[in-house]
């Protein structure tokens, strides 16, 4: 049997689409992975259709994010007048939102899809598409009635999956009107994925030990459960090892979404076998109070360069209160300073635009920021309302969120106010500055306005990459050969930076380009 997976996404990591592609090939079907990039066209491009048309799938696959629904609602109308071929639908939107989605796909897989998958393709294979599967989180839309049928357990033995891979030869790109393989041309790959291509995004663990109210992983976890589900060191390294092949892989993003969830035995073992096999330097996630002195430094012996802690906000009482987050901001202290102690570089995510904030809240989280120990980065992200989360149904019921807002916006584009500038620069400039500058809408003057505006434009443009580029050197222990090795694979994020801020520029493009369509093909954004 044969499966097209298809992607929307504006950017090349496809790594739940990766994974069900490796089952597939493990059970001896076929598969190819297609990226159509922020796809939003009302027909199908004809090359397109004659990729598909010559590969001649039994099920088409489309894996979609929130952001992507649109475009992949789209795209399932446009595939389902051209083909009778059937179409499935999965990844975190159809999780979360299954009832919506079964109103336009085939199928939605309504959990993890590796095993899912290879089923359907089976029973397609054995009893064809005229009659429904029953498989478990398969959703199934046959003659118009919607089955849910039970919702099955999620894997508990992470090893038991064929891992994947970094640029699997079946993966391929729609790019200027045509299709291409990504294997056949890296350089293609390197433009359409994050920082240049230059990692490969792995995660060792499903799950996540907290709740926070805002996160998606709230509403994940009444399908996925609580309980972290951790692979072994073994099987990391089997992956990594068949990564480090390609030479264009110059380190690794763990993007588990706390890393030190692992006891200390895993990590101690895990830290002699990658420094053995892989010695790549490597970055990892961490939840600030889970930060370990011990484990940070069996990390950073085994190449640790980054530690992204999620901080949120600087205020206790919006972490607290609205986030449902009991991290104190002192354990955010402690963590950069450890990190900064085992000479990592700390990475802080924040939490703006949120409509329950209050003006002491925003003052209050920028100077807290603007005390902790440097150098360290931030990162700032909108307040995003995701179906099922506690924050959402609070802000739904006190109706100061439009309902559909997530479906549009990308969480790294954020209102360009004033202290959401002063906070973008609070890591580059004297705490004396932020402080003076630091000030609510009644009490400030048109001169604190220039002078936050003009730093904003001068610091991003001028100090945040020199500070940037140095710590990526500090990152990287000042190692000549990985700092050329980043610098070169990264140029043109890192070149890019010296302009604007790099990170996910396609997807500001792909959000312009999803509100254009919605003045432009109305009927697709109207409710059903
Ligand atoms: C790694 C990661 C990324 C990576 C890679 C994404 C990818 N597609 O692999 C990158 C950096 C690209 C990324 C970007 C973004 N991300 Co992200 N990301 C994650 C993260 C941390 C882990 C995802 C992962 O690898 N999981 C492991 C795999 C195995 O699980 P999975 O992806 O869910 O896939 C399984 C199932 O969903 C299912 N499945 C998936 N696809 C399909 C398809 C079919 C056909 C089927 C049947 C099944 C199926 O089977 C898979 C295997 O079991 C999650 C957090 C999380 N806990 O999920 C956030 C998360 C998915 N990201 C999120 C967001 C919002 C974004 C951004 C929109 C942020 C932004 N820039 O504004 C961008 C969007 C990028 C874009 N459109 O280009 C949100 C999504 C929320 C939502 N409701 O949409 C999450 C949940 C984070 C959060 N807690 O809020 N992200």
């Amino acid at each position: 049997m044969k499966l097209l997976l298809i992607s929307l996404q504006s950017n090349a990591y496809v790594t739940g689409l990766k994974y069900i592609a490796a089952n597939v090939r493990a059970n001896a079907h076929d598969v190819r992975i297609l990226l159509l990039s922020g796809y939003l066209e009302s027909t199908i491009h004809p090359e397109i259709e004659k990729f598909i048309r010559d590969y001649n799938p039994d099920l088409i696959g489309i894996g979609l994010m929130s952001i992507e629904f649109y475009p992949a609602k789209n795209l399932t109308r446009l595939l389902h007048e051209k083909f009778q071929i059937p179409i499935i639908w999965g990844g975190v939107h159809a999780v979360i939102r299954a009832d919506e989605c079964i109103k336009y796909a085939d199928y939605v897989c309504r959990g993890e899809g590796e095993r899912q998958v290879v089923a359907l393709l089976e029973h397609l294979r054995d009893k064809g598409k005229d009659t429904a599967p029953d498989i478990p989180n398969i959703w199934v839309r046959h003659n118009g009635i919607v089955i849910k049928t039970q919702a099955g357990l999620p894997e508990i033995d992470l090893d038991s999956l064929p891992f994947q891979e970094y640029l699997p030869d079946y993966y391929y790109v729609f790019h200027n009107n045509k299709i291409y393989n990504f294997a056949l041309n890296p350089h293609l790959f390197r433009r359409s994925a994050l920082y240049g291509g230059t990692c490969h995004m792995m995660i060792t663990t499903r799950g996540c030990p907290f709740s926070c109210g805002y996160c998606a992983n709230s509403s994940l976890a009444t399908i996925y459960g609580r309980k972290v589900r951790a692979r072994s060191v073994e099987n990391c390294m089997e992956e990594l090892k068949a990564v480090k092949k390609d030479p264009y892989v110059l380190y690794i993003n763990f993007e588990d979404d706390c890393f030190f969830v692992h006891d200390k035995e895993w990590i101690k073992k895990f830290c002699e076998e990658y420094k053995k096999y892989i010695n790549l330097p490597f970055m990892v996630r961490a939840i600030p109070t889970l930060l370990d002195m011990e484990k940070l430094l069996m990390l950073k012996k085994a190449g640790l360069s980054w530690v992204i802690l999620g901080v949120q906000s600087g205020s206790n009482s919006v972490n607290f209160k609205i986030y449902g987050r009991t991290i104190p901001f002192s354990s955010v202290m402690r963590a950069v300073e450890l990190t900064l102690e085992a000479k990592a570089v700390p990475y802080c995510e924040m939490i703006v635009d949120n409509p329950y904030e209050t003006e002491e809240d925003m003052m209050e989280s920028i100077d807290a920021m603007s005390g902790i120990k440097k150098p360290y980065t931030t990162s700032l992200a909108h307040l995003t309302f995701y179906p099922g989360t506690p924050l959402t149904e609070r802000a739904l019921k006190d109706k100061i969120v439009d309902p559909e807002a997530y479906l549009y916006r990308y969480m790294i584009e954020i209102d360009s106010t004033y202290f959401n500038k002063l906070l973008n620069i609070t890591p580059y400039i004297p705490r004396f500055i932020v402080r003076y500058l630091n000030r609510p809408e009644a009490v400030r003057k048109r001169l604190h306005i220039f002078l936050t505006n003009m730093l904003h434009f001068l610091v991003r443009r001028t100090i945040e990459p020199v500070v940037y580029m140095f710590l990526i050197a500090r990152s990287l222990d000042y190692n000549p050969n990985w700092i050329i090795r980043t610098i070169e694979g990264n140029w043109r994020s890192a070149v890019s930076k010296f302009v604007s801020n790099y990170l996910g520029k396609n997807d500001l493009k792909y959000g312009k380009k999803l509100t254009a369509m919605r003045k432009s093909m109305p009927a697709l954004f109207e409710k059903d």
